[in-house]
């Protein structure tokens, strides 16, 4: 299934690819310095604060994981308005799609593979599947992939099935593909697609990759930012960044504070909206225009 696409092609071929196989690939898509900066934080940031295998079965037994990523160094906010990948996400969600975690998989040797799962199963709880991607998540490699050191195991077309992999009638049999890509490529995966963590049969390979998820504006965040990250430092990040956060109002409503939006309670005028009535004023005038 491994084909060559690269961030050099359109966001509709990436797309295509996506709505058939549940993925894709974008080659080169993060500058190898920006890589190696990357994984530089995670193993500092893994060695100062002393993370070690949180022992579940969803998060491993030689797992190094680590969340809330943008409360502990300034360079995971270069992630998620990427310009090779948040295109992507816009047009499988819509502009007002929000952060829903960034999680940093350091995969050890001797690393059991993650039990297969869909990132929207929770959603896929009330939804019937096949339905519009809940999350999507990019799993961005920053050392090379391999089917030997824990590169993603997956299931192509398997967004497509009724079935999430726990479900009792769920197929036994089926295709599992393990991830072979190099550092500073991403994954981009619709949430429904039946994947998990691989296993790694290395003596001595650590497989860095960070997850970073996105989901509808009227979907719950899987990491709370607002609590997560303290205000002096949400204060620093670039206003894409506190808009996918959840900083301003979905469809001029969503996750008011008193009739105001988060970003204008927190950080002043630039964020000003007020639910409801900016939003009809805006349909008002483009009634007008028409
Ligand atoms: O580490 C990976 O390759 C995938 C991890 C994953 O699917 C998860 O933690 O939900």
């Amino acid at each position: 299934m491994q084909t060559a696409e690269t961030a050099n092609e359109s966001v509709d071929a990436h797309l295509e690819r996506i709505a058939r196989d549940g993925y894709t690939i974008v080659r080169d898509a993060v500058a190898p310095d920006l890589t190696v900066r990357l994984r530089d934080a995670i193993r500092r940031l893994e060695r100062e604060l002393g993370i070690e295998p949180r022992n579940t079965a969803a998060e491993g037994k030689a797992t190094r994981r680590m969340y809330n990523l943008l409360a502990k160094d300034p360079v995971f906010a270069e992630m998620p308005a990427h310009p090779a990948i948040l295109p992507l996400v816009e047009r499988l969600l819509d502009r007002g799609c929000l952060l829903s975690g960034m999680t940093a998989i350091d995969i050890g040797p001797g690393e059991e593979p993650q039990p297969l799962h869909g990132d929207d199963i929770v959603m896929s709880r009330h939804l019937k599947r096949p339905h519009a991607p809940m999350m999507v998540t990019s799993m961005w490699a920053l050392t090379d992939f391999t089917p030997e050191n824990g590169g993603t195991w997956y299931v192509p077309g398997s967004h497509l099935w009724p079935q999430t992999p726990h479900d009792p009638d769920a197929p036994k049999d089926v295709d599992v593909q393990k991830l072979a890509m190099p550092a500073g490529s991403v994954m981009v995966f619709h949430g429904s697609l039946w994947h998990g963590g691989g296993a790694n049969t290395t003596a001595d390979q650590w497989r860095c990759g960070v997850n970073v998820q996105y989901c509808p504006g009227f979907v719950r965040q899987q990491q709370n930012p607002y609590l997560g990250i303290p205000r002096e430092v949400a204060a620093r990040l670039p206003d894409r960044v506190l808009e996918l956060l959840g900083y301003r109002l979905y469809k001029g409503i969503m996750g008011h504070v008193d009739g105001r939006s988060p970003g204008e309670v927190a950080f002043g005028p630039r964020f000003a909206e007020t639910a409801y009535r900016d939003a009809e004023r805006r349909r008002a005038a483009r009634d007008v225009d028409r």
